[in-house]
């Protein structure tokens, strides 16, 4: 069939959309897997690193230890702290682009309008527009591959008022770093990942702070280690001075074994999430001893924090400083519930007034998958399009792929977050399968590729089947969660995950191939 000499490789161009981590880490892994390959990378920013580039507010950090947020094969032992700050994160990531010479591709300042699927072609019709001049084009490419990230399309939240108010607004995932709130009077609203994070950074230089929580959140670590060995529940202790970072500077066999000790811990117990596992109870008396013994100095909070919920069933987050702050003189709590914004401050349905110089919404995002920017399949049919506010169901194989969308594969569209483990890992497979798929492609005369709808039907019904055992359906306001139902986690470990991306099910998959004899 083919007529193409043996020695010579299929020209194929692949558009990736976005330059976070998802875009780098599928640029490495084609880079090295697949040869001849013309790689365009579009990014709506002004440079790399996505989340991290984003989010600019004081005290944004990973929420899991950043000993494993971070490439596999391509450690840094020297991360200043077990939960690096955003700043160091991003750092890390420039150098593994400049490393693996993944910027070149990069197209900064451009943003994708549209992507529309060409059967005639066989390629996708991707719509660009340079944000610097307006300007609009279109390009083209035999495989295209979305990653633009889930947690970024930030809103503010719907209170009556909130565009009246007089003083500075602001927003977590839109900081302006040219507002200081220091020595002033400041609202945070939100006591999700992002306004624990907030809180403790700014407590100290504010006159006055107040905190308006109305959803709770399990706010413990599985890594206080100090906690830990003195309940006999596990002999590891992660922390380390400066002195262990110059240690595994001049010994990496040690930083490994360290690595490796917190990568078991992080993965391990996946059994915490299965609604009544012993498991589960402990980790539910275990959370709370710590919540409450962090609040010893005013225990009367505790009552306003302990979720009613499993933990877990909402992202759990370590907050580190968080009830240390809430303790301080400055800071007051407030639980009573928001009736409207004033133009100098807020009220609460009490009918009390608090006067502030600023609002800090870390009221979190819109995380339905849906509308983005339109993506038009076969016969036109539009990807995860909302329509009269009805939302469909986001089917999809294995997270990375679509019926009905040939040569489009995706990052962290629906089914790919965890809520349990390590994110990262399960990138970097998802980065080998995809890049994996496109060698297949390429070496195998493939014109297109889509999931069958047998098996994205199998992999859904799994989903429902697991999620229902897990404590991620339980009653919870959680961004996993989508019209109800549990949308955003992959179905299972992130171990779990990485063995089910290492060793493709080509069988799944639907192929049409290139009839070389008509080839012009
Ligand atoms: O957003 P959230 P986030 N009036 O949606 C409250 C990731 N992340 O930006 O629960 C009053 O979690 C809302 O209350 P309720 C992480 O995965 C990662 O904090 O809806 N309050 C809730 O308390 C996280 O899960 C890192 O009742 C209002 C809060 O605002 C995800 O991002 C760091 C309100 C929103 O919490 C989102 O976190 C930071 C209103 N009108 C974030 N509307 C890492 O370290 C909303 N709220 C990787």
């Amino acid at each position: 069939m083919a007529s193409r000499r043996i020695d010579t490789l299929r020209p194929i161009k692949v558009i990736i959309i976005g330059a976070g981590i998802s875009g780098i880490l599928s640029t490495i892994k084609l880079q090295q897997l697949v040869k001849g390959l013309d790689v365009v990378i579009y990014e709506k920013n002004a440079d790399l690193g996505g989340t991290w580039y984003e989010n600019r507010y004081p005290g944004v950090a990973c929420d899991i230890p950043a000993h494993t947020y971070q490439l596999s094969w391509d450690s840094n032992s020297a991360w200043s702290q077990f939960y690096a700050s955003g700043p160091e994160i991003l750092a890390y990531w420039h150098r593994v682009a400049e490393k693996y010479d993944v910027r070149k591709h990069m197209n900064f300042s451009h943003c994708v309008a549209e992507a529309r699927w060409d059967e005639v072609a066989a390629r996708w019709a991707v719509t660009v527009t340079n944000i610097m001049d307006g300007q609009s084009a279109t390009d083209h490419c035999d495989i295209l591959i979305t990653a633009t990230g889930v947690l970024n399309q930030w809103e503010w939240p719907s209170i009556p008022g909130l565009m009246d108010f007089g003083g500075k607004l602001l927003h977590s995932a839109n900081w302006d770093t040219e507002i200081d709130v220091q020595g002033k009077n400041v609202a945070v609203i939100g006591a999700g990942s992002s306004g624990i994070q907030i809180v403790p950074s700014i407590q100290p230089g504010v006159r006055r702070l107040d905190h308006y929580v109305r959803g709770r959140t399990w706010i413990a670590t599985p890594f206080a280690a100090q906690e830990i060995q003195k309940r006999g529940l596990d002999e590891s202790n992660f922390s380390y001075l400066p002195q262990d970072i110059e240690a595994w500077g001049r010994d990496p066999e040690s930083y490994l074994r360290y690595r490796k000790r917190l990568e078991d811990t992080v993965q391990s117990n996946y059994d915490v999430v299965l609604r009544g596992s012993i498991s589960q109870t402990k980790a539910k008396e275990y959370f709370r001893m710590l919540m409450a013994q962090r609040l010893t100095k005013k225990p009367e909070l505790l009552d306003h924090f302990l979720p009613t919920f499993s933990p877990l069933c909402k992202r759990l987050t370590p907050g580190p400083g968080y009830f240390e702050a809430l303790t301080e003189d400055n800071v007051d709590v407030v639980t009573i519930p928001i009736e409207r914004i004033t133009k100098t401050g807020i009220v609460t349905t009490d009918g009390r007034h608090r006067d502030v110089d600023a609002i800090v919404c870390a009221t979190g995002f819109n995380t339905h998958f849906t509308n983005r920017f339109p993506v038009y399949g076969e016969s036109g049919a539009q990807l995860f399009s909302e329509r009269d506010g009805i939302i469909p169901r986001l089917s999809n194989y294995m997270s990375l792929a679509v019926h009905g969308f040939p040569n489009l594969f995706q990052f962290l569209g629906p089914n790919s977050g965890v809520g349990h483990g390590n994110l990262l890992i399960m990138l970097e497979t998802m980065a080998e399968y995809v890049a994996k798929a496109v060698e297949k492609l390429q070496a195998q005369d493939i014109r297109t590729i889509q999931p069958s709808m047998a098996a994205m039907n199998h992999f859904m019904q799994h989903c429902d089947d697991h999620f229902q055992r897990t404590v991620f359906s339980e009653d919870c306001s959680s961004w996993y969660k989508t019209d109800g139902r549990v949308a955003a986690l992959w179905p299972g470990s992130s171990l779990h995950a990485v063995k089910a991306f290492k060793h493709p099910r080509w069988e799944d998959w639907e192929y049409t191939y290139i009839d070389n004899n008509n080839m012009s």
